[in-house]
């Protein structure tokens, strides 16, 4: 299985100094020591969200620093403590010591939080020592999240164009088939045997047009493919409805692409299924010069051509997972 990495890089906020300050009048002309201190820094806190699914954007932004304390001032004025910084990461990821490898916490369930580095103290004025202090630096620490992907392989295409099937035959797994769209309500996850090796994949519910703004089971499950590493996209290559295969498949396509752009460039296979109706031989022809890519011909149904597709997909995950680790170093 593979697992989504992210260093970063995060720093508590520095003490507000105290303050040196005398307060004189007509009766204290040496003056009174009135500095206030200075406020603490602020903290990194790390919390789960549910709407996230990918450590993607840490790889852009690795560091996080929380705010500064705020001096003292003048007539015991203590200074504001610093503000804290949220770090917002998907529910599942583990939160390690770079240093020692060790896990500071698992944020397994939504809005779970740790503190991951404390700020500095705030400095002293001299209304309480003789001369006042500087505030001290913030915490610093080297942070990796790790996050494991829900699946290898996601299984996507229009409603009904045999997904269930298809892993219900290459996986010990038994989701509902049925000649209607959407029969498939969330994902579902198989384990796929492949020689002596195994990957898991995921049938997802049917796809719309339109997904991506939430039209069918829209956006919730264009969320889930976030989490796999290789895409299958299934068309139907005689689709009951008389519909373009080639067109259908541009359009879910472009789905993904309106949906993110990390999604749609997510390395994929395209596979034609039912190529046990007739018909199929032709449309496939006609379907594989339109869109110009490698197609796998199966049929979920009888078998046909399903050693080599799962073959394909094994390759593919290797490939990702070889990229992810020369991705992190
Ligand atoms: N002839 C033929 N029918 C198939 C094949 N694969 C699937 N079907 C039929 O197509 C219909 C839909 O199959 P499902 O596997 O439920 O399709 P799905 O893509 O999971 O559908 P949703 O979950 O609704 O998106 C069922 O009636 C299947 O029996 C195939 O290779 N050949
Ligand atoms: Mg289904």
């Amino acid at each position: 299985m593979l697992i989504d990495h992210a260093k970063i890089y995060v720093t508590g906020g520095k003490g507000g100094n105290g303050c040196q300050s005398l307060y004189k009048d007509l009766y204290h002309r040496k003056g009174i020591p009135d500095g206030g201190d200075g406020g603490p820094g602020g903290e990194v806190i790390i919390e789960s969200d549910s709407n996230l699914y990918t450590l993607l954007d840490f790889r852009y932004n690795p560091h996080y620093r929380a705010d500064k304390g705020k001096h003292g001032g003048s007539n015991k004025k203590f200074g504001k403590r610093g503000k804290d910084r949220l770090v917002k990461v998907p529910v599942g990821t583990l939160i390690i010591d770079a240093e020692n490898g060790l896990t500071i916490r698992d944020l397994a369930a939504p809005g779970e939080r740790v503190v991951a580095v404390k700020g500095g103290a705030g400095g002293k004025g001299n209304a309480k020592l003789r001369v006042a202090t500087p505030g001290e630096e913030g915490e610093e620490r080297t942070l990796l999240f790790e996050l494991k992907f829900v699946a290898d392989a996601g299984i996507i295409g229009f409603p009904n164009a045999g997904k269930s099937t298809l892993v219900s035959r290459i996986s010990k797994v038994h989701t509902k088939i049925a000649p209607y769209p959407f029969t498939t309500r969330s994902p579902k996850l198989g384990v796929v045997s492949f020689y002596d090796e195994t990957f898991v994949v995921a049938d997802m519910p049917g796809l719309i047009e339109g997904a991506h703004a939430g039209r069918g089971l829209g956006d919730r499950f264009l969320r889930h493919i976030e989490r796999t590493s290789v895409l299958v996209h299934m068309v139907d290559i005689v689709p009951l409805d008389g519909s373009d295969p080639a067109e259908n498949f541009f359009k879910l396509e472009n789905e993904l692409k309106l949906y993110r752009h990390h999604v749609y460039e997510k390395p994929r296979l395209v596979a034609a299924n039912k190529m046990d109706m007739p018909g199929a031989e032709e449309s496939l022809k006609k379907f594989t010069s339109e869109i110009g890519r490698e197609v796998w011909p199966i049929s979920a149904l009888n078998g046909e051509g399903l050693p080599e597709l799962v073959r394909a997909v094994y390759r593919k995950i290797q490939d990702a997972k070889k990229k992810t680790e020369e991705d992190n170093g």
